[in-house]
């Protein structure tokens, strides 16, 4: 059975409160340690907790059996951790996007009186992470991996942001700009390194199987699914309901490198591209709506939907061909796989 979301919750107080007691010990002024405990449970809690949650599912289905408490809690501390680094990401993310809002409430940058202190808080949330690997994690053999995993995996989405930047400039639209090659290097680096080979590679160190014939067959099916998930953010930033996505969409204003655009430059007709040349990439309600309505011309809803049956069937077709000789499993994947397909947030 998958670990409730209830289940995972109820480990963080405990983690905020070795924080807590962390910063205490550098005799923290009071008003600094509550406005720090205010960062971490508005911007770690309320999303839907997938990576988190995976780290513990695929240590479970690793070992072939349900968790001690005191595994339950190291694999939920793990779990916790890429939380925190994805609300280091998400905070700053906000900021870089000009998003309004983040699971159904304000950006942190745009609660009252936050503003640009958030770039310091986004800060803490990553540091964060390293106080908790090294009060629960110093002992074991595999710390120093853990370590270097979350530098690097935190350096490979960092230049995946860069180049989603970079290739959104604010005062200039160039459509001829965007391709499929560049989108597919910015999603694999923003997104499918921490938010899928991360949580399975942990859970592989924590179970003792991360061997390097584990990690490769791994990385070969998570980083797929990483892109099928950007895929999905990218089509739900413009087709779902904000209510139900917790956040708004603003791919088209920020002149994003998505997959939409990218279908549609492939399909629109010369009329259609030029309505795309005038108002993509502006930051104007008028603009966007009518980009939707390009977007909606050329049917990519149904393109969307055929792209995801398509590239589901490759993912199961890896998983079928795994090898687990060397004690990986193809459930942690189906079970990854499962959380995902078809999501509407
Ligand atoms: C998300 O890209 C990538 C990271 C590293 C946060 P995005 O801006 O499309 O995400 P969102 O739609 O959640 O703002
Ligand atoms: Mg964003
Ligand atoms: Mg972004
Ligand atoms: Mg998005």
């Amino acid at each position: 059975m998958p670990v409730s979301r209830q289940d995972f919750e109820s480990i963080f107080p405990t983690l905020v409160s070795d924080l807590k007691t962390h910063s205490t010990n550098y005799n923290l002024p009071s008003q600094a340690l509550q406005w720090f405990t205010k960062s971490l449970n508005y911007n770690t809690l309320g999303g839907k907790y997938n990576r988190g949650i995976s780290v513990i599912d695929s240590t479970s289905l690793l070992l072939s059996r349900d968790l001690t408490s005191e595994e339950f809690f190291k694999a939920a501390t793990l779990g916790w951790m890429i939380e925190l680094l994805q609300a280091f990401f998400l905070v700053s993310d906000d900021i870089m996007d000009s998003s309004k809002t983040r699971r159904g409430q304000a950006c942190w940058y745009l609660a009252p009186d936050v503003g640009m202190i958030a770039i310091n808080d986004a800060f803490m949330l990553e540091t964060s992470i390293y106080i908790l690997l090294k009060k629960y994690f110093k002992q074991e053999k595999y710390y120093v991996d853990l370590l270097e995993l979350f530098h690097e995996v935190s350096f490979q989405t960092e230049l995946g942001q860069l180049c989603d930047l970079l290739t959104a400039p604010e005062d200039h639209v160039d459509l001829d700009n965007f391709s499929m090659e560049k989108y597919t290097f910015i999603v694999v680096y923003k997104t499918a390194y921490y938010s899928f080979y991360l949580p399975v590679v942990l859970a592989l160190y924590f179970a003792g199987l991360a061997t390097e014939k584990n990690l490769k067959q791994a990385e070969e099916i998570l980083i797929p699914m990483g892109e099928y998930f950007q895929v999905q953010d990218d089509y739900l930033d413009n087709f779902a309901d904000p209510a139900t996505l917790g956040k708004i969409g603003t791919d088209i204003q920020d002149n994003k490198c998505s997959w939409l655009v990218n279908q549609a430059l492939k399909k629109c007709s010369k009329e259609q591209r030029q309505v795309l040349e005038v108002n993509y990439g502006k930051k104007d309600k008028e603009c966007e709506s009518r980009v939707k309505v390009v977007f909606e011309e050329l049917g990519l809803e149904g393109v969307y939907l055929e792209y995801e049956e398509k590239v589901v069937g490759e993912i199961r077709g890896k998983i079928a061909n795994l090898d687990e000789s060397e004690g990986l499993k193809k459930e942690v994947f189906e079970e990854f796989l499962r959380k995902i397909y078809k999501r509407s947030k």
